[in-house]
């Protein structure tokens, strides 16, 4: 499809965006950029929708002021992995169409060497002017990300942090992981508070992924407060299937587990099945904390089943689509923007679901 199809394509889209999402305006938002600017719409966790504002004209003298609309993104997700993942890349989705943004998607069925190829595809795609990578590992980026400099690319990091030197991407949008584990291992302390016995197993990410390395991290950092022992950890690759599958060897190794620990919600999921087929209560026999904050977790926390779910929130495209913008426009931007977390237990999760998008 040649430039001009999509740019009649993307004004239809915008238009209809106009249409359909009302007026209040992601533009008109405070800027989301500011780590601790969170507008009233966030803190309901609906994502404030955005709609055309007036761009500015593109009359400066000193070279060319980019707008929303001149912006051709490339965005590399992961893969199908759950609730998490989908409403991240309907953020990505959604929030493209409301600004006019021309959005290029792939999405690698979390195959780590098609996500690299693909990332090669869009440096060597004359349309593209930024780069979104949610990185399925943490390393290998370097050579790439240098090319797409030297191609004149934005590249802004979102959901999962890389290790590459911080000068070749323009920032990094996402959560703090380590904080999400601190925030898991003080719940479980608080829920396993006056047990006699403190044996929690652990259900962990993708391993080479700084969201799985650094929530194991972090609850490490913070368990030995209440003296928990981690009896057993082992990869469950994010999924329900796999953490249903890994929490029946962790019971038929040994029942003597006061806790368990899920590196997000599909995960623990799974795990409530393992324990429910064992003839134990999930929520009371054994306690269970996860990480993600999806609408599986709030149905389980309402049936009782997971006791609290740590906040990693996938709606990042705003924040990352104003710092492409930015840096496009060679503003300066702060090397990580974190986005928003809260920790939800299961006694406020039916006055809560209610507003959940994903
Ligand atoms: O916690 C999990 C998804 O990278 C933060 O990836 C994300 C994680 C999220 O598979 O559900």
């Amino acid at each position: 499809m040649n430039r001009k199809s999509h740019h009649f394509l993307r004004l239809f889209f915008t238009g209809m965006a106009v249409v359909l999402f009302g007026c209040t305006t992601l533009m008109g938002a405070p800027s989301v950029i500011s780590p601790d600017t969170v507008s009233a719409a966030e803190s309901a966790h609906v994502e404030p929708t955005a709609t055309l504002e007036p761009q500015p004209a593109d009359d400066s003298s000193s070279g060319k002021r980019y707008t929303y609309r001149d912006m051709v993104a490339g965005f590399l997700q992961t893969g199908p992995e759950g609730g998490w993942r989908k409403a991240n890349s309907e953020s990505f989705k959604e929030t493209a169409a409301e600004l006019g943004i021309l959005l290029k998607f792939h999405q690698s069925n979390n195959d780590y060497q098609d996500q690299k190829a693909a990332f090669r595809d869009y440096i060597d795609d004359a349309e593209i002017n930024v780069i979104v990578l949610a990185a399925l590992e943490s390393t290998g980026w370097d050579n790439l990300l240098r090319d797409a400099k030297e191609a004149g690319k934005v590249v802004v990091i979102e959901d999962r942090r890389i290790d590459a030197p911080e000068d070749l991407y323009a920032t990094y949008v996402g959560s703090d992981f380590t904080e999400e584990g601190r925030k898991a291992a003080d719940a479980m302390c608080q829920l396993l508070d006056g047990s006699s016995k403190k044996n929690v197993v652990e259900l962990v990410g993708n391993v080479g992924s700084s969201a799985a390395r650094y929530r194991g991290q972090g609850f490490r950092e913070n368990m030995g407060k209440c003296g928990i022992t981690i009896t057993q950890s082992e990869t469950a690759n994010w999924s329900a299937a796999e953490g249903e599958q890994v929490m029946r060897g962790f019971l038929n190794k040994s029942a003597d587990i006061q806790g368990v620990f899920a590196q997000n919600d599909e995960m623990a999921i799974g795990a409530i099945t393992a324990i429910q087929d064992a003839g134990m209560d999930p929520g009371a026999d054994i306690k269970l904390v996860s990480v993600d904050g999806t609408y599986g977790a709030f149905k389980a926390m309402v049936d009782g089943d997971l006791n609290v779910t740590v906040e990693c929130s996938p709606w990042l495209a705003p924040q990352v689509f104003e710092a492409a913008l930015m840096a496009l426009n060679g503003e300066d931007l702060p090397k990580w923007i974190p986005s928003r977390e809260e920790v939800f237990w299961a006694e406020d999760a039916a006055g809560i679901i209610g507003s959940r998008r994903y």
